[in-house]
């Protein structure tokens, strides 16, 4: 059988044993190269071959690989789906074209406008004699990623002379996705022979630690175009990240275009240009759809509002936000400018009514919607006027707690409100830690099955025992590892910087959550609580020219911990991996952060 081998695969099983990228020690990079002829291998081929999980990030649950590649060209890749259902057969075939240019993006020309022409007229014949046949096997019709979506495949990949085969086998279209995304993995570029290269033979059985992934970009602070947004949503799907939480609006800016409320259209946003219309985010949802992810938007609440809520009074509504560019700041709001919703205007509840219906449409089938809930300030409320005297007037009085009393009146009818414009179908609620959660008593305040709670609290507060033990289901984006934004100077004039230092990779992807869950709880019996994590790109300092690098690879730490989860609370065994994907993210145009010198990436010869 053997000897009966093609001169192409002859060539593929050459025996290599690499060992390269090592860790640096003494201050140099220990680099070895072990190979058992003599030929010269490309890094790119080394890079495939040399760590048992190959480049794969994140780090698939179980994974066995080959140590031998194939040349192939991309032209000869053949596509059977032998077993899908309705739209999800169409959704294979987009993903499919989807991870098929991502692989185009590895050739130093793509961009040139026949790449096509380009892998045939320079491509050694020879190399290229590799058929690819690939085929699929997905069972379910499920069309919207959710919690409780099985995002597992299994991905083999075998070779016999020349005929290499690929079958992607998962229960949904989310899961073969998955597959598909590492698949486009194991595929690297061969400068020598100018063609495409992949392992030869995988046996991968993978699946998600946590089902909840996400990455929050704030776009009211600084507004991004779409196709940032888009670019977010790529490296997400490069990362097997699966929810976008879309902090749409805040005090800065309201950018999101609604019919039904022209005059936000009006005064919220920057400019006339920098505004979201509904065709952008439908289209928006449909395209992270495709790539395995399910936006999240918050519009938050009754914080973080000021500007775009301007107009009540002209449209003879009231008042609808008080404290707008409040100052001294820092005494009503947590950042400028400052503004909150007005609780004595009952007016208030139709435009948030309004506000939620056209959300619910946008965002159609809205899984999650995040209330926001966070930074309440009691003195902004207490300190104007017509709330104060609405407080006493309805015999509330004005301490501490008649303001939290009203406020999560305001948050259940807020609730109500979504649910009556979804036609009295509840749709799963998210709220920040804040105040309200701390004080929070089951039934009382935040009905534990109606509210997941996303942390932010430092990962050392034990709020997070407390919030566990009420029994809430929670998200942790604890500041103190999360928060991708932080470490630029202070952006407000008294030098406060909040949430310096930079948070590093290593810190990130340390940050054990059910670890965290376990410790302030003192039991393992809340990790089933444990939705997962997210990271968060606050935007006060942060806009679309260095959004890439505030992103990535730090939010590729995330999702190992996310998905791999591993035991091992330990960096080190992720270095030479991270350090890879990093240049994958940037072959596929994102602009990724360097994590060490190209001196301890490289290999000798
Ligand atoms: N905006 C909103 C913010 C923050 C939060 N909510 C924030 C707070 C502290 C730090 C960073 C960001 N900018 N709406 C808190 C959830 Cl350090």
């Amino acid at each position: 059988q053997l000897l009966l081998l093609p001169f192409a695969s002859v060539i593929s099983t050459s025996v290599w044993s690499w060992s390269c990228l090592k860790d640096v020690e003494g201050g140099r990079c220990v680099r070895e190269k072990v190979s058992v002829n003599s030929l010269p291998v490309s890094l790119a081929t080394c890079i495939l071959t040399c760590d048992d999980a190959a480049a794969l990030f994140p780090k698939p649950q179980k994974v066995k690989l080959g140590k031998e590649v194939i040349y192939f060209d991309p032209l000869n890749i053949h596509h059977t789906p032998t077993k899908c259902f309705d739209n999800v057969c169409t959704l294979l075939n987009e993903a499919f074209s989807l991870m098929i240019e991502t692989v185009h993006k590895y050739h130093p020309k793509f961009g040139h406008k026949n790449l096509d022409h380009l892998w045939r007229s320079q491509t050694n014949k020879v190399f290229n004699s590799q058929k690819l046949l690939i085929k699929f096997e997905v069972e379910g019709i499920e069309e919207h990623l959710t919690l409780s979506t099985n995002e597992s495949y299994s991905l083999k990949i075998s070779t016999t002379g020349q005929d290499t085969s690929i079958v992607i086998i998962a229960p949904t279209f989310f899961g073969a996705r998955h597959g598909l995304e590492t698949l486009s993995q194991l595929i690297d570029y061969d400068k020598e022979k100018n063609t495409l290269q992949m392992i030869s033979w995988a046996l991968i059985e993978d699946y998600p630690a946590f089902p909840y992934r996400g990455i929050l970009l704030d776009t009211s602070r600084n507004y991004y175009p779409i196709k940032a947004l888009k670019r977010v949503i790529d490296g997400m799907s490069f990362n097997k990240l699966n929810y976008f939480h879309w902090h749409i609006s805040d005090s800065a800016s309201f950018p999101l275009l609604m019919s039904s409320l022209p005059k936000m259209g009006v005064y919220g946003p920057y400019s006339s240009e920098e505004v979201y219309t509904s065709e952008d985010v439908t289209d928006l949802v449909q395209y992270a759809k495709l790539r395995g992810i399910t936006i999240v938007p918050e519009i938050d609440a009754p914080s973080h509002v000021a500007f775009g809520w301007e107009w009540g009074e002209e449209e003879g509504l009231g008042n609808l936000v008080v404290c707008l560019g409040k100052q001294p700041w820092d005494k009503y709001c947590a950042g400028p400018p400052c503004g909150q919703m007005n609780l004595a205007n009952n007016n208030l509840y139709l435009v948030l009514g309004k506000i939620y219906k056209e959300v619910i449409n946008m965002f159609s089938p809205l899984e999650l919607f995040h209330y926001g809930g966070d930074e309440v300030n009691l003195e902004c409320w207490n300190s104007t006027s017509e709330v104060q005297n609405w407080m006493i007037k309805n015999d509330f009085g004005v301490d501490e707690e008649a303001y939290l009393k009203q406020w999560s009146i305001f948050q259940e009818r807020a609730r109500r409100l979504l649910t009556d414009s979804n036609k009295g179908k509840e749709i799963q609620g998210i709220v920040w830690t804040s105040t309200l959660t701390e004080k929070s008593e089951i039934g009382e305040y935040l009905d534990r099955d109606k509210y997941i709670i996303q942390i932010w609290s430092k990962g050392t507060n034990p709020v997070i025992g407390e919030i566990l033990k009420k029994g809430y289901k929670v998200i942790f984006s604890n500041s103190d590892k999360l928060y991708l934004d932080c470490g630029s100077s202070s952006w407000v004039s008294d030098g406060n910087n909040w949430c310096s230092p930079y948070k590093s990779w290593q810190g990130i992807y340390d940050n054990d959550i059910l670890k965290l869950a376990r410790n302030h709880t003192g039991s393992l019996n809340f990790d089933k609580q444990v939705l997962g994590g997210e990271a968060t790109v606050w935007s006060e300092q942060i806009d679309e020219q260095t959004l890439d690098a505030k992103l990535w690879p730090r939010a590729s730490a995330l999702s190992e911990r996310l998905w791999t989860n591993p035991q091992i609370g330990n960096f080190t065994l992720a270095e030479n991996r991270i350090v890879q994907h990093r240049h994958r993210l940037v072959q596929r145009g994102l602009g990724a952060e360097r994590l060490k010198p190209e001196f301890c990436r490289q290999n000798e010869g």
